[in-house]
């Protein structure tokens, strides 16, 4: 048993996440959570809303909100949402909150004494027809790399490279789209992240080894590309202010910390919002100070990586004191739709909310996981989806569970029966799920999560084989106890099933442990001798058939989603 520490990258507040963001993040870390839980380790899971910058302000600005006002409601919204995807975060927080502000603060009062922070005059954008600096997403042009049209002023979208305002070409205001810019001169922090570029390098190199390739190549590549000193402040109404004991004037100008200064600062914070409201039994600094006991999990799509692998480590290198980094960084490429971009603005693909309201989330994780983009982009389509559901969740999972319990109880009542001793059927049996079990296992362990759907799938499958050759419909006409043999022995599958699905899908592995009359609900994993043995649910335990776990998604249900959400061509 060790301790975990995993994070997800936080959602923006600016709106309603789609499912891209979802498989890319917060999912993916929750079946981990759930699995690390199951196997006895002691997991804090830690996410939260991300409200500060350019996005939250232009967003409440687009829904004529004063800017808290507009993240207090849509953190709640957004919270509600992952509720019902079955998120079991240890805490979900606020990047706005006190806790955050202070930290965030502190960290670069360290920074400061340690000589890593330098105030500079610089020259930024000022929007004559708005009346104001234009920082990060408040400016749009042309990004000098790679071409594309729309970049933002502090990252281009498409070829993911970070950006300076004065970087972008043809530039415009987003606020007023007005191309009337002058440069103005005004003061703000710098991160001398240069001089940290070595130690980063060598944190990189000893602890990168392990990390998927998708994360390692993205921090190397940006290394190479030089560790610049970066601007930390921005000039804007809402965000953590500049502390004024440190900097009076810049306090007094009103200058607040750039977005992703304060954004995975916020990881620590959330967790002190979290031991906040139990400090008798939760230590948040036990998992971020001096922790070298925890390791560190943080989940992100590929975009993000490089503030998590080398600004975020640089800022903790730079405070000189013990705050724990991360061990292990799992990135992920893009969920698109139809090959092409999900779009907020284009009405584009599927968003949680409406995810929600047309399916259980079960459906959704399932298939999220098993078509992860773990090693490359992947595309959502609803054909792919309903055959996922159909044929895996409904025909190879659902069916079997709900088969064997009905000819069970019609043929033996409501208890498991007893019958004969298990034979070399079960014994083939229960060596091959042992088997399966323990690639599972591994591709768990290693978070490589379309292979662990496939697993996972194969020992579904491995029930049905069973179930086909026994044919326990046929027995019944000639042996009764071998007939009952073969159902108890399934429902030993149907049980394990319900524990080794739950990081996948929850609420149907629940309702599958529920179907027995056993102590507890007991998700505690299996070993493989259990497995092995298949003996958990003892004959005589009472049971229930649960209504149908997965309903079939119907050529006119396929039909009605891509009309509503746009298919191919759309
Ligand atoms: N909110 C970016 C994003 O949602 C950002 C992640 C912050 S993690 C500290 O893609
Ligand atoms: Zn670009």
């Amino acid at each position: 048993m060790a301790r975990h520490l995993i994070t997800s990258a936080l959602p923006y507040i600016n709106g309603i996440k789609h499912l891209g963001n979802m498989v890319g993040s917060m999912l993916p870390a929750d079946v981990y959570a759930r699995y690390m839980r199951q196997r006895g380790h002691d997991v804090l899971y830690i996410c939260a809303t991300d409200e500060h910058g350019t996005p939250a302000e232009l967003a409440a600005k687009e829904a004529g909100l004063p800017v808290s006002e507009f993240c207090a409601q849509q953190h709640d919204a957004q919270k509600a949402i992952y509720d019902g995807f079955s998120l079991a975060f240890d805490y979900f927080g606020r990047s706005s909150s006190e806790q955050n502000v202070e930290i965030t603060q502190r960290i670069a009062r360290s920074l400061n004494e340690n000589g890593f922070i330098e105030e500079r005059a610089i020259r930024q954008v000022y929007s004559l027809t708005d009346g104001r600096f234009l920082p990060d997403r408040y400016i749009v042009g042309t990004c000098p790399h790679c071409g594309y049209d729309k970049a933002r002023g502090d990252q281009c979208e498409n070829c993911t490279r970070v950006l300076d305002p004065t970087d972008l070409i043809d530039a415009r205001s987003a606020i007023s789209g007005s191309s009337e810019l002058e440069v103005r001169e005004t003061k703000h922090l710098f991160l001398l992240q240069s001089k940290l570029a070595n130690e980063v390098e060598a944190w990189i190199d000893a602890v990168g080894q392990e990390w998927p390739t998708l994360a390692s190549s993205i921090a190397r590549k940006w290394l190479t590309e030089g560790l610049q000193d970066r601007s930390i402040t921005r000039d804007l109404d809402w965000g953590v202010p500049v502390p004024a004991d440190t900097w009076p004037e810049l306090a007094a100008e009103g200058k607040v910390f750039y977005v992703w200064f304060d954004a995975p600062i916020e990881y620590i914070g959330a967790t002190k919002e979290w031991s906040d409201q139990d400090p008798a039994n939760r230590d948040w600094e036990s998992w971020w100070y001096e922790a070298d006991d925890v390791y560190y999990t943080e989940f992100m799509a590929k975009d993000n990586v490089p503030f998590h692998t080398v600004m975020f480590p640089a800022t903790q290198l730079g405070t000189r004191n013990p705050w724990k980094k991360v061990d292990y960084v799992k990135a992920f490429n893009w969920l698109n739709y139809y090959g092409g971009k999900f779009s907020t603005s284009q009405k584009r693909g599927i968003f949680t909310d409406a995810a929600l309201e047309l399916l259980p989330a079960d459906y959704w994780r399932y298939f999220l996981m098993a078509h992860a983009p773990e090693s490359d982009d992947t595309s959502f389509t609803w054909e792919l989806f309903s055959a996922s559901v159909n044929k895996d969740l409904a025909d190879t999972l659902g069916n079997f569970v709900n088969r064997v319990l009905t000819f069970s109880r019609k043929r033996f009542g409501d208890a498991v029966p007893a019958g004969a001793a298990a034979g070399e059927a079960e014994r083939k049996l229960g060596e091959e799920i042992a088997q399966l079990l323990a690639e599972y296992e591994q591709h768990m362990d290693t978070l490589q999560f379309r292979k662990a759907a496939q697993s996972l799938r194969s020992l579904w499958s491995a029930g049905n084989a069973y179930l086909e050759e026994k044919a326990p419909w046929l027995e019944i006409k000639t042996d009764q106890d071998a007939a009952a043999l073969t159902l108890r022995t399934a429902m030993n599958l149907i049980h394990l099933y319900s524990v080794i699905s739950e990081p996948f899908i929850p609420t149907s592995a629940r309702a599958m442990r529920a179907a027995f009359a056993l102590a507890g609900d007991d998700r505690a994993w299996v070993t493989s001798d259990e497995a092995r043995a298949l003996d958990s649910v003892p004959a005589g335990t009472a049971f229930t058939v649960p209504p149908v776990l997965f309903a079939k998604i119907t050529e006119e249900d396929l039909e009605s989603y891509r009309e509503r959400f746009g298919g191919e061509g759309a």
